[in-house]
């Protein structure tokens, strides 16, 4: 369907279109279309708009990841469908590996994001017919299963658009995570270290920009920044935007 940019909401018209196609091409799981409804109706909730309390989460995230021993980005269906091209950005600046780690889990479909990620500009995905796979514990979903040398032994761990029971075992593991997720009272956002509340579609290309700000910045000053970062403190924020934003309505 062609949509027209003078449309009111060309770009919430636009992204579900993108899953769309991406469902219809393989990358995308049936269940992410209804995953990403919950979603928009919380950025509907945020007036579709990067809510304040998201760029010290973005620098947070920025200072992890560039102060990673091995840091790691968890690629599922959605997250393939609609940055990739940011994120093979992000990760080859960073630079971090990439990993397809999937909830609905397919041979075939990772096969495809990991073609999807190489036709961005990735030179290596993990996850796709990996040899040497661990088991993380506690974790009741094919996504208990990774790669040994990615998302195993990963130090820092970036999950777009994860499910809770993950985001605390990989906690749990002793990893510093960073998730993205609209919804800040989800068990994700919850779990994590740091939770960037916003669209996937605004959030990477943030993340992108601030890190290559903070790229010169010394290993001192990264840490100063992640070790001052409260995540509980930040999702409370949020919940702040979002009811600053409804009550504009009241
Ligand atoms: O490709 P797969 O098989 O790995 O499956 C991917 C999905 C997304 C289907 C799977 O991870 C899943 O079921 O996720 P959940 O548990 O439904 O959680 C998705 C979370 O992401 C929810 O809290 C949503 O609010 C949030 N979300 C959805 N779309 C966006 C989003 N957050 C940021 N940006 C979005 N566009």
């Amino acid at each position: 369907m062609k949509i027209s940019p003078n449309h009111p909401r060309f770009r919430s018209l636009e992204t579900r279109e993108q899953l769309v196609q991406g469902f219809q091409n393989g990358i995308v799981a049936v269940q992410g279309l209804i995953a990403h409804g919950r979603g928009e109706a919380f950025d509907y909730l945020f007036g579709e708009i990067t809510p304040k309390s998201s760029r010290p989460a973005t620098r947070a995230a920025a200072a992890f990841l560039l102060s990673a021993r091995n840091p790691v980005i968890s690629i599922n269906g959605n997250t393939a469908a609609l940055v990739p091209r940011d994120i093979v950005k992000l990760a080859r600046l960073v630079p971090a590996g990439l990993e397809v780690n999937l909830f609905h889990r397919s041979p075939v479909r990772e096969r495809r994001i990991g073609s999807l990620l190489k036709r961005n500009g990735a030179k290596q995905v993990l996850g796709v017919n990996a040899r040497a796979r661990i088991r993380i514990r506690r974790v009741a979903s094919a996504r208990r299963s990774v790669d040994a040398k990615g998302i195993g032994d990963a130090d820092v761990v970036l999950i777009p658009l994860e499910d809770g029971d993950r985001a605390e075992a990989l906690r749990k593991a002793g990893k510093a995570v960073i998730a993205i997720d609209l919804n800040p009272m989800s068990r994700t956002s919850r779990a994590a270290s740091v939770t960037i509340v916003d669209n996937i579609i605004r959030a990477i290309p943030e993340l992108l920009r601030i890190t290559l700000r903070m790229k010169p910045l010394s290993r001192s000053r990264l840490d100063k920044i992640s070790s001052s970062f409260d995540n509980e403190k930040n999702l409370a924020r949020a919940m702040k935007d979002l009811i600053h934003y409804m009550q504009g309505w009241a």
